[in-house]
């Protein structure tokens, strides 16, 4: 008997094993820029619509249906456990994750229990069986690395400068680590239930860590995405580790045991396999918003991107970050379609 998606190019890739097209997939990929999830979607917070298992599959299927893309990620958000332990979180269309009472202080820590999966988040669990059983890809699990998830907690809105986290970071170290290692424990128990239940990778999203200088990041977080990625390695699928502007940190950020580094744009893949190692697995990297561009641009930086791995067989082709609103799917397809047909009979 073969493990499910044993000839998947993205697993593969994951792995550096020998597969014969470069696979990928686009980081929110599903919704955002999809009219026919628009069209579904409906309005109001976006936790309703994860809540919603029936739908939040479809939303999941629609990009590897549209696009061909060679992984599926969950239709979920970031915030969801702290959400589901009833911290006080919403997620405003059009702003991104709002909180009521954000956190502060020793006593905060309450408001923090530990996820339940099973009973908290039985809504995610349903939507993993479902992608899962309709097989066509592997499905990507994923959780909120424990800086990001925490900024957006103390914050208490999205933030360009972090600075109430940076100060509790700085200035209270133990607080700091006790709401770090609830944070870690929490996308454990949260990434170990979606693999249960079928996932076949996950990502850790440290999307803000770049905001961060590589020694406060190597004392404050390194240790608790550390924590994450042991706490599912015996589950052997692949750990993906990601985040925005991460050039001075991506040694650290690789230093925490994920099997693969999502690199963005700013980093060229050979620069960041010079960095981190000729071995290294690398996701990414194509500028966003160059998808905005004339067609023959998009081709000509996606092919500056593949010739940058250098048939390397350790690489997933991805954006370097998120997929835009106002990106046209024809275009992202036109992508899917560049990527794999670079490899065919090499
Ligand atoms: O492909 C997908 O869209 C999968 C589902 C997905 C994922 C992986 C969503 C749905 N959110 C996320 C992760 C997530 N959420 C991250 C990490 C990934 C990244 O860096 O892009 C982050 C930082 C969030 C927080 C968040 N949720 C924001 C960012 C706000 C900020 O700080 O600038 C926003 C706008 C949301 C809302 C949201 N989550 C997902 C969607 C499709 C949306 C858009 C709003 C909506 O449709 O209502």
């Amino acid at each position: 008997m073969t493990t499910p998606h044993s000839d998947s190019p993205f697993l593969a890739a994951c792995r550096a094993e020998p597969h014969d097209r470069t696979p990928v997939w686009f980081m929110r990929q599903a919704g955002r820029s999809l009219p026919e999830y628009r069209a579904i979607r409906g309005s109001g917070s976006i936790l309703n619509t994860i809540a919603d298992a029936d739908l939040s599959t479809e939303i999941t299927l629609q990009p590897v249906r549209r696009y061909g893309v060679d992984a599926a990620i969950l239709f979920s958000d970031i915030v969801v456990p702290a959400h589901a332990v009833g911290f006080g979180v919403d997620v405003r269309p059009g702003v991104g994750p709002v909180i009521d009472r954000p956190f502060e202080c020793r006593a905060d820590l309450e408001r923090l229990r530990p996820l339940e999966p099973e009973t908290d988040t039985p809504y995610v669990l349903e939507t993993v069986r479902q992608v899962v059983a309709d097989g066509s890809v592997p499905l990507i699990g994923f959780a909120g690395g424990p800086f990001t998830v925490a900024s957006y907690l103390i914050e208490g809105a999205p933030s360009r400068t972090y600075g109430r986290t940076k100060a509790m970071m700085l200035g209270d170290p133990e607080l700091w680590n006790a709401l770090m290692e609830r944070l870690a424990d929490m996308a454990i128990a949260s990434l170990r239930s979606q693999i249960d239940c079928g996932a076949s990778a996950i990502q850790l999203f440290d999307s803000w860590a770049g905001a961060l200088s590589p020694p406060v990041y190597e004392r404050c977080v390194l240790p608790f995405s550390r924590r994450v990625f042991e706490g599912v390695a015996d589950t052997g699928v692949p750990r993906i580790h990601f985040g925005v502007g991460t050039g001075e940190i991506l040694h650290l950020m690789a230093d925490a045991g994920a099997d693969v580094i999502g690199v963005d744009w700013r980093v060229p893949l050979d620069v960041a396999r010079l960095r981190l190692g000729p071995d290294t697995i690398l996701q990414g990297n194509l500028d966003p918003a160059v998808c905005l561009g004339p067609l023959d641009v998009v081709e000509a930086e996606v092919a500056d991107v593949l010739r940058r791995n250098g048939d390397h067989p350790g690489h997933i082709f991805n954006l370097g970050h998120g997929v835009l609103p106002e990106m046209d799917p024809a275009v992202l397809a036109h992508v899917v379609d560049q990527v794999h047909a670079h490899n065919r009979g090499s």
